[in-house]
């Protein structure tokens, strides 16, 4: 299996599978000389992790960061860094009985098609717990970003199924465990989450990430756009059906003089574009949005087809997310700054010396 990797000077591989003894990452081209320590990363595998609420699946994994390289006396030394994270929770006999069918809707069937050998406890490599990994190498790209920039990547759940907040509040956010920015109607979630898990269905989501603070200037056009590769990064979450940069497909309705973001000495007067003008930030605030799908493994019975091609019906058992979307704010947090990280020590390679010129103009207005 080839592409395990991503990002092309803050490059990181990740490896393993749901069921084997460990999944791991290396970060290639780190900067050198950033403060890292294990217990930095546990605050961001933790909201990212399985249950650790009744709203998510109920595989219970430690989720602790080991490192194995790149850090000497607390300090990155600009060496690959090599992340563990053992598997201690997996229970592989949940799989037994779907292990001749194919999941409706699951990456079963084309990991099959595609390289005719497969592990399919828990999903091998298709499993969401490969994310743990990025959500890990982004704990890296965020601190970065964060102590050499200002840059701050953060996320929340925008859609719960046919749920939306009401008002907004980003204190809201993590003070519950749906990252919903309306504290008010968490108790509404929760009888849905209830109701839902009793049912034995499952939902979509949509998640929101912004990053503030980015310089105008990231973004490599023709072919590396900021846009292009950040929906390249959204749309490789596991789940990820629909990605959008500022008001995305909302622009199809809109006239130019409602879409374009005019500008004034004191600032962008809106921010339709997204932080994002033909591939480069501008030094707004960049928006993204990611819509995900239903969990494909629920326990309704569905329509397949077994490894002989015969009509089956397929159950799964065992322990899943009835809503995947609910832990992807990490995931999505983490897809976007790996790309900002990426472009920012692009930019720096190639740019660094360029003079500026013309005004520059103050950030975003407030949205
Ligand atoms: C997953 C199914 C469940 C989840 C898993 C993703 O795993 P299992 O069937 O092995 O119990 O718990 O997510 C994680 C373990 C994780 O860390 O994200 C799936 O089908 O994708």
């Amino acid at each position: 299996m080839s592409s395990n990797s991503f990002g092309k000077l803050f490059a990181v591989t990740t490896f393993g599978e749901s069921h084997g003894p460990a999944i791991g990452c290396v970060i290639d081209g780190c900067p050198p000389g950033l403060p890292l320590a294990e217990h930095e990363f546990a605050h961001d595998l933790e909201r990212r992790a399985t249950g650790r609420t009744r709203h998510t699946s109920q595989r219970h994994e430690e989720d602790r960061v080991e490192i194995l390289s790149g850090v000497h006396e607390g300090l990155t030394t600009g060496t690959p860094i090599a992340l563990l994270v053992r598997n201690t929770d997996a229970r592989s006999k949940d799989y037994a009985e779907i292990l001749d069918r194919f999941r409706p809707g699951h990456a079963d069937y084309t990991y099959l098609r595609k390289y005719g050998h497969r592990d399919p406890r828990g999903g091998g490599r298709s499993s969401a717990r490969e994310t743990t990994m990025r959500v890990a190498a982004a704990v890296v790209a965020k601190k970065w970003l964060a102590e050499r920039h200002g840059i701050v990547v953060r996320g929340y759940l925008a859609n719960l199924g046919p749920l939306a907040p009401r008002s907004f509040d980003w204190a809201a956010v993590e003070e519950n465990p749906f990252f919903w920015p309306d504290a008010a109607m968490v108790p509404e979630l929760e009888t849905f989450m209830d109701a839902l898990r009793k049912s034995g269905d499952s939902v979509g989501a949509r998640v929101n990430v912004e990053a503030t603070n980015a310089p105008p200037g990231l973004g490599e056009p023709i072919y590396g756009k900021l846009d292009a590769e950040l929906a390249s990064a959204l749309m490789g979450i596991n789940a990820v059906k629909g990605v959008e940069i500022g008001d995305g497909f909302a622009a199809v309705a809109q006239k130019g003089t409602e879409h374009r973001d005019e500008m004034s000495p004191e600032g962008f007067l809106s921010n339709h574009a997204g932080g994002i003008l033909g591939g480069i930030s501008t030094g707004q605030a960049i928006r993204c949005s990611i819509a995900l799908k239903p969990t494909s493994s629920i326990r309704l019975p569905g329509r397949s087809v077994n490894l002989a091609g015969e009509a089956v019906e397929v159950v799964t058992k065992g322990r899943h997310d009835p809503c995947v979307g609910i832990r992807a704010t990490p995931i999505a947090e983490a897809m976007v700054a790996l790309v900002l990280i990426d472009h920012v020590l692009r930019h720096r390679a190639q740019c660094g010396d360029v003079a500026a010129s013309g005004p520059l103009i103050p950030g975003s207005v407030p949205e």
